[in-house]
């Protein structure tokens, strides 16, 4: 019987799941599939955690979400093509949800499609090696629960670990007599913590972004954005202002590349996540910036030194929940002999093509229509369910200007879903004024709660 090892249960781990239950209620033999996921629970990033720092095992907490964290990008862009929002919620919901909602809807497919059972929780995966002379992967696994390491054989691995959980940490002159808090995003946990202060945030992409607005909202007093390369330009509300790169810190004042400086009381560094894989063995392992198609990956998952190892969701990501499906429709396919990999010569020409076209990329709407492409691909060559892609893509340049019109006001907005045809409704309270992120009170007036009896938490 053929053995598939899948590391992580976030969005992307359960997709594969899911991918794999599928086909084998079609009657498929899939073999034996076992995931392994070092936290408690599932759902990756959405499990949200308080912890920072080590978690209650010593190992780095994976956790990089925050409370108050609402979806930044239209939900319509995300669904899944074989589980609906209609479906999970039983009725519309409007299109920017907080993060209690869609974890809610992330592992309602999961309850659903009963994967619960293949997974391995408080177990973490410390080594993956491959062994030319059996064709298989020896993989050795720390069990929370007694502290036993076992080993065990597979013959395809699939690494679905995220990789927005290892923060790439700056450090400027001065920071190591800074009078106040100096933190990365990873561990920026509840933004009422900075009521009051005066907030130094690095960075220019969707961090910066968000922290900066939440801050302002739950009562900082100032938050300063400084810009490495581009500012991220949008038209802050009052108590928002982007300067160019920070320099050097004295006592509290900051000086910046422009030849200004201002007194502040904390610095978050909003400055991305390294690709980190210490469990995987050096020749297996992705090594790559934050970008949209990243080196040695055949079809953005299929790892072209050894076909049997894949990783899934690596890319930057414009397209998540969708795209990590059909990455893993793919990846099944892959591991069930139904795709044929080309000779190494071909796959690093197609890596090639696409790469060629990423480096030319000019600005957002092509980076949107460069992954709606990569999903389109990914799409003819598997049979995950028909969604309308070509809407989804209109969305995501929609709500690019959306964000350029009002960065407070982007998610007052309604989009239809791709899957159903369903026009979301306006969420009850303006975002910008709306403190309350529970589920309970999202679903309050703006749909009934889920009527799905497996959906509730
Ligand atoms: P993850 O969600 O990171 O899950 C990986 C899983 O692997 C985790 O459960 C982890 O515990 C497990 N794991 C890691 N190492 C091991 C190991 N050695 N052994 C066993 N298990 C392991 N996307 C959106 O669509 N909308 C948003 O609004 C949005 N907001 C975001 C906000 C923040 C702050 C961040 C950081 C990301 C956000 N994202 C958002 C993007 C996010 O990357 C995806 O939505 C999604 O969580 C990625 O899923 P994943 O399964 O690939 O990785
Ligand atoms: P990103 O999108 O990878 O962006 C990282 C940002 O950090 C980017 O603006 C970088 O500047 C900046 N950066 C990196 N190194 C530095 C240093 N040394 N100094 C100053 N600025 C730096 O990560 P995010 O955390 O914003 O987003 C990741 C995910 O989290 C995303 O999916 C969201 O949905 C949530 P640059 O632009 O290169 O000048």
């Amino acid at each position: 019987m053929s053995r598939t090892a899948i590391i992580g249960a976030g969005p992307s781990g359960l997709a594969q799941l899911h991918a794999f239950e599928l086909a084998r209620l079609e009657g498929v033999d899939v073999g034996d599939v076992c995931c392994f996921e070092k936290q408690s629970d599932w759902g990756g990033l959405w499990n949200y955690t308080w912890r920072t720092g080590l978690d209650e095992h010593g190992d780095p907490v994976h956790g990089s979400m925050y409370r108050y964290l609402w979806s930044n990008g239209p939900k319509e862009c995300l669904e899944f093509a074989d589980y609906s929002f209609d479906e999970h919620f039983g009725s519309p919901i409007p299109s920017f949800p907080p993060r209690e909602v869609l974890f809610d809807y992330i592992t309602g497919r999961a309850k659903k499609s009963n994967v619960r059972q293949y997974i391995r929780f408080g177990t973490a995966v410390r080594r993956v090696s491959f062994d030319e002379s059996s064709q298989s992967f020896t993989l050795i696994s720390e069990s929370f629960d007694d502290g036993t390491v076992s080993s065990g054989q597979f013959d395809h691995v699939i690494v679905a670990t995220g990789h927005f959980s290892t923060p790439n940490v700056p450090e400027y002159p001065g920071f190591e007599s800074f009078p106040g808090r100096i933190l990365h995003s990873h561990d920026f946990r509840d933004a009422a913590e900075f009521a009051g202060r005066r907030l130094l945030v690095l960075g220019s992409s969707y961090s910066a972004e968000d922290v900066a607005l939440q801050s302002l909202k739950y009562g900082a007093d100032s938050v300063t954005v400084a810009y490495r390369h581009t500012p991220m330009g949008f038209g802050w509300p009052e108590g928002i202002s982007e300067v160019p790169a920070l320099l050097r810190v004295e006592g509290r004042a900051a000086y910046f590349e422009d030849g200004t400086s201002r007194e502040v009381d904390a610095i978050i560094l909003c400055t991305g996540y390294r690709h980190h894989f210490p469990f995987i063995d050096e020749e297996l392992r992705l090594s790559t910036t934050n970008n949209l198609y990243p080196e040695n990956l055949y079809k953005g998952v299929v790892w072209t030194a050894n076909p049997k190892l894949m990783y899934l969701g690596m890319q930057d990501q414009f397209y998540t929940f969708n795209m990590f499906d059909v990455q893993a429709f793919y990846a099944r396919d892959v591991a069930l002999g139904r795709i044929e990999m080309p000779t190494p010569d071909a796959m690093d020409t197609d890596i090639a093509h696409w790469r060629n076209r990423m480096s030319s990329l000019a600005d957002a709407t092509d980076q949107i229509d460069f992954q709606t492409d990569y999903v389109r691909d990914l799409m003819a060559l598997t049979d995950y369910a028909d969604f309308d892609l070509d809407l989804v893509r209109e969305h995501f340049v929609t709500w690019e200007h959306h964000k350029v019109e009002s960065i407070t006001g982007y998610r007052d907005r309604s989009f239809t879903s791709p899957c159903t045809g369903t026009v979301a409704p306006l969420h009850h309270t303006p975002w910008w004024s709306e403190l309350d992120d529970s589920l309970a009170t999202f679903l309050h007036s703006s749909a009934s709660p889920s009527n799905n009896p497996e959906s509730s938490r």
